[in-house]
């Protein structure tokens, strides 16, 4: 990427999101090119804030939540590789800041909002004029999940036709929910076993259940989309659910399987589905560790902190 070879001092903010349809699955590995679309909901002030700037002592630097990573740390890898995108093998040490903003508690931690948010910071630091179309097909490189995470409220990341990734990239809804909630329930806290990349790669290469999983996806972000215009959660609740149980259900059959959820997870469905079958209009969707997070209408929001009185809720549209 050309751009200024004076770095100077940029921040930005990008809030993390959940997919309701899920992306599982690359077709290029080097440009993060998925296999299909998916739909999110950024989580508004739940996210992360960086800071990218020249680094005084000649070298590079990662902080991560006021801590400096040592070299050798895979964030901090990951991180300088994708900056290495901007600096086009120039010389040019770089001090990179990422504070996180969600609870630790909420076990959620974020490389869709912290490649995201790196993207805008080493855009305005190398001075570079991009859109946020731009800055999503950007990010994408860095994290799939992050080529959603440009935006808030609902985004759809289109997969794309093109082998070069221009038409791969998110877009964003224009389709406000105030009355939208999440709520996180965590079951765990602590780092996954096994990365997503990882994860998906190896579910691709291996599960007899993925074949049918891309199409699926389509047909459901489809769904999903018509019914966040309807505000419609009888019609969204049930897909969203299906949606992540199809992804959990091709890497358990992955060989060797691959299992996210643990026992404390199953506990948290069995209880939501047995209020559900006494009323609660309250639905689940996985990612890739054991944390369960529930969707539903602000109606609802008392009944979902009483079945799940540590549960974290959030509001994406408040504010905005
Ligand atoms: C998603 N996940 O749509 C899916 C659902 C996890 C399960 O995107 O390899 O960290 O960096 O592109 O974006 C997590 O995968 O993977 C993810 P890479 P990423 O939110």
């Amino acid at each position: 990427m050309a751009g200024a070879t004076d770095i100077r001092a940029a921040e930005a903010y990008a809030p993390s999101n959940i997919a309701l349809s899920k992306y599982w699955g690359k077709r290029d590995a080097a440009r993060n090119l998925p296999l299909n679309s998916s739909v999110s909901i950024s989580l508004a002030n739940w996210g992360s804030h960086t800071r990218v700037e020249g680094s005084g002592t000649g070298h590079d630097e990662v902080h991560h939540n006021g801590t400096l990573l040592d070299p050798g740390d895979a964030f901090a890898r990951r991180a300088l590789a994708f900056a290495d995108l901007f600096r086009g093998g120039r010389h040019l040490p770089l001090r990179i800041t990422t504070q996180n903003s969600i609870p630790t508690a909420a076990g959620l931690a974020s490389s869709a909002s912290g490649f995201a948010a790196l993207t805008r910071a080493l855009a305005g630091a190398f001075g570079l004029d991009l859109d946020d179309t731009d800055l999503s097909r950007i990010a994408r490189i860095g994290s799939g999940s992050a080529a959603r995470s440009i935006w808030h409220g609902f985004v759809r990341w289109n997969r794309g036709e093109a082998e070069d990734g221009h038409d791969s990239h998110g877009v964003p809804l224009d389709l406000r929910w105030p009355g939208f909630r999440i709520a996180i329930v965590a079951v765990d806290k602590g780092p996954k076993p096994f990365s997503s990349r990882d994860g998906m790669n190896h579910t691709v290469e291996t599960s007899p259940l993925f074949p049918p999983w891309p199409a699926q996806a389509e047909a459901d972000c489809r769904v999903i989309e018509d019914a966040i215009a309807a505000r419609d959660m009888a019609a969204l609740g049930p897909r969203v659910e299906a949606n992540a149980l199809a992804m959990h259900a091709t890497m358990m059959a992955a060989r060797p399987p691959l299992c996210y959820l643990t026992g404390g997870s199953w506990q948290v469905l069995e209880r939501l589905w047995q209020a559900r079958a006494d009323g609660l209009a309250a639905f689940a969707t996985m990612d890739a560790g054991p944390n369960v997070k529930l969707i539903f209408e602000e109606s609802s929001a008392a009944d979902v902190l009483y079945l799940f009185p540590d549960a974290s809720l959030i509001a994406p549209f408040e504010g905005r």
